[in-house]
């Protein structure tokens, strides 16, 4: 199968009653004719292993977020509408905010690896957004035929029988798009749903660094299928609990300005800090709060977990505006991502883990 150079995915017939705009069909805008042949091949032989597969399974990493449930469950309706038997299983708990996504009470929660050697085998599994087979957790066991990694993450270790690591893709639901655009897929208001999700959350709403003219184009050609953008927007972003404004004041507290380098800033939380309000569902954003400092160029959150086994580790989120880049930073903790936005679990705690990782954060300032 051949992605068509300047394909024209098909977008349906005009959604009857509840959405009085009107269906243009200027999709083509999804499939970019910039996509390089090399850039399009890989999408040509995962159209073809997934036009051929009569069982699919979907997946993404583990804490998912809007662009992996997002971009999985625009391929289930894409794939349920072609005739495929689809399932969804994630590799651990979501957060409840995204129940507004259409399908979202399909998908199971899989952590165990007695759950995945007992699934049934599928053709063909897809996991999107995820960096490496660590971040898919148990779903990794489940037996199939072609892995198909679907991603856009730089740091990606190539991990499936097929990669489609597109890292000209703003999020995965961008690469969700051409490859559907591959299998001659039309994309409907229910997918676009979904797909308007990982745009909005992979680009921070519009404010990283990965958005471009393309992102609008491509957003645009997705509002043209009657979505309510706005609407979208509030269920994204108005999730908060009492508990998690909590969590945010938490941060508040905790938050430093380094004393070497005042572009930097981050905010520390020890195992005792979180204990004393609780781990939350979904850490969100905190670490947006040092990030708004006017002057900051690189920021953190630090968060040190005591495991079940006695084991500590510190969980690192990390961003920087451009031209810095704290991706590498990532990976040399065992971590990954982009090179603005990356985190890593690093052993050891707060008190080993956090002098060498500051040294190498200020050392990202000084280019
Ligand atoms: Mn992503």
């Amino acid at each position: 199968m051949t992605c068509k150079e300047k394909g024209t995915p098909r977008f349906p017939e005009a959604e009857p009653a509840d959405y009085s705009r009107v269906t243009t069909p200027n999709a083509h805008l999804l499939l970019p004719v910039s996509l390089s042949p090399e850039a399009a091949t890989p999408y040509s032989e995962a159209a073809t292993r997934i036009a051929a597969a009569q069982t699919v399974i979907l997946t993404t990493h583990l804490n998912p977020d809007g662009d992996g449930i997002g971009a999985g469950l625009a391929l289930q309706l894409a794939l349920t509408r072609m005739g495929k038997q689809v399932r969804f299983l994630c590799p651990s708990k979501i957060a409840p905010g995204y129940a507004y996504l259409p399908e979202f009470s399909s998908i199971r929660v899989m952590t165990e690896a007695a759950q995945a050697a007992a699934e049934p085998r599928a053709d063909v599994i897809i996991s999107c957004d995820a960096g490496d087979r660590e971040r898919i957790g148990a779903v990794w066991g489940v037996a199939r035929g072609t892995f198909i990694n679907l991603d856009h993450h730089s740091t990606n270790t190539n991990f499936g029988d097929l990669n489609v690591v597109d890292l000209s893709a703003e999020s995965t639901g961008v690469a969700v798009s051409r490859l559907l655009t591959c299998l001659d897929q039309p994309i409907d208001r229910l997918i676009a749903e979904c797909l308007y999700t990982t745009i909005v959350f992979d680009t921070g709403r519009f404010m990283h660094s990965n958005t471009t003219a393309h992102t609008f184009r491509w957003t645009a050609a997705l509002l043209d299928t009657g979505i309510d953008a706005s609407a979208i927007n509030r269920k994204l972003t108005y999730t908060r609990t009492v508990k998690d404004l909590a969590i945010q004041k938490l941060g508040l507290e905790h938050l430093r300005v380094d004393d070497q380098e005042p572009r930097l800033a981050g905010i520390v939380l020890t195992a005792a800090d979180i204990a004393a309000v609780g781990e939350p569902e979904d850490w969100g954003d905190l670490v947006e709060i040092p990030r708004s400092l006017r002057g900051n160029e690189v920021a953190y959150l630090l968060r040190e977990k005591r495991n079940a086994d006695g084991t500590v580790v510190v969980r690192a989120s990390m961003r920087s505006n451009p031209p810095y880049r704290i991706g590498d930073v990532a990976l040399a903790f065992g971590g990954g991502g982009h090179q603005q936005a990356a985190g890593a679990t690093i052993p050891g705690d707060l008190a080993t883990v956090l002098p060498d990782l500051l040294r190498r954060l200020r050392a990202t300032l000084s280019l």
